[in-house]
């Protein structure tokens, strides 16, 4: 069984003596050999599969920590804006506190299995007519002038717990990978990552990666209307800019966008290839890979090694999957019909 993730770095973590520890024994998560996808780009890919949380995504190493400081410090409710996996780990842990949560998504824009977390777990759940971007406005808004707690990652509790995932990487390969291939959305993971690196005086090659319809990075300017088929990075107005900018250009890697075929094509190879079931975007870190290589730095060789961070479970997206998915096959209950189905 994991330790939670805040013993196991609680020297690294800013939590106070007194904070209790709100956990599910989150961390430790996979870090597999990709061969299909290494045999593609010509270097060691390893695959860190967040998916393995307990709420399916990465967002529990953030919100085990937020959480718990906000329980030590006395909140009684947690908010945030999400696409979803925000949504699920906030309620899920707020649960786990006993405190309230209230997460606000946009209307019929994320996918079905964090929908139905959030609402197991008892958080109310407010679908807003609007876009991710207006949600987070109005959070941090509310967080303000009422007194609860914002769980969304410009908490810094939320990247104090995330950058542990890093911590994990280094200790598993006994030094960082020459390069992390990373979904970027709000930004905040990609940040952590980063943090992690630096703290442990590392300095991987960043690549972080967007879907096409909702590349504010890549662009150099806020989308109004984002628009990608992996609604977790449908964000059009990162809250971590600077920092994420900051990640790529001292590491010297690079921002750059995958078209939602391209993060498709990733998702479908990682399933029938590797075995390994992430969400659509979670594949954006290896449609980068493939579509983009793994440019080196000024003067220096390309990277041997890369990890790329599978940020969700497959399983929050059904219906994405459904639909990209081949039909099943029908049958009539006789041993002759199955024999045609399973070997024409
Ligand atoms: C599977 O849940 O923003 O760049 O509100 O769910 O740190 O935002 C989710 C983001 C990548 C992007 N992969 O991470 C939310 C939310 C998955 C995600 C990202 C998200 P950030």
């Amino acid at each position: 069984m994991p330790e939670p993730l805040i013993e196991r770095y609680r020297s690294r973590l800013p939590l106070e003596p007194g904070d209790p520890v709100v956990t599910l024994n989150e961390g430790s998560t996979p870090l597999v050999e990709a061969p299909v996808i290494s045999e593609r780009v010509g270097a060691r890919v390893l695959l860190k599969l967040e998916g393995a949380n307990p709420t399916g995504s990465f967002k529990d190493r953030g919100m085990t920590v937020a959480v718990s400081r906000a329980k030590g410090s006395g909140a009684e409710v947690v908010i945030c804006a999400s696409t979803g996996n925000t949504a699920a780990s906030a309620a899920a842990y707020a649960a786990r506190a006993g405190m309230r949560g209230a997460v606000i998504v946009p209307e019929g824009r994320i996918a079905i299995g964090k929908l139905a977390q959030a609402l197991m777990h008892g958080a109310r759940v407010i679908a807003l007519r609007g876009s991710f971007d207006r949600a987070l406005e109005i959070v941090r808004a509310l967080a303000d002038s009422h007194p609860v707690e914002l769980v969304n990652s410009v908490n810094p509790y939320r990247i104090e717990g995330q950058k542990t995932a890093a911590f994990e990487v280094v200790e598993e390969l006994g030094e960082a990978p020459e390069a992390l291939a990373i979904p970027v959305g709000n930004a905040g993971n990609v940040t952590a990552w980063w943090r992690g690196f630096r703290e442990l005086e590392t300095a991987p090659l960043v690549y972080g990666f967007q879907a096409s319809g909702a590349a504010p990075l890549v662009r150099g300017a806020p989308v109004a209307e984002p628009e990608t088929i992996a609604s977790a990075i449908r964000i059009g107005n990162p809250a971590r800019w600077e920092e994420a900018m900051a990640a790529f250009t001292s590491s010297r890697g690079r921002i750059e966008a995958v078209s939602d075929e391209q993060i498709l094509a990733a998702y479908r190879l990682l399933a029938t290839g590797e075995g390994v079931f992430c969400e659509p975007a979670s594949a954006a870190s290896v449609a980068g890979i493939l579509a983009h290589g793994l440019p080196p730095a000024p003067d220096a060789p390309p990277p041997r090694t890369v990890v790329c961070v599978l940020t969700g479970h497959g399983l929050k997206d059904p219906d994405t999957a459904l639909n990209k998915a081949p039909p099943v096959v029908g049958c009539d209950p006789e041993l002759s019909a199955v024999e045609r189905a399973i070997f024409d």
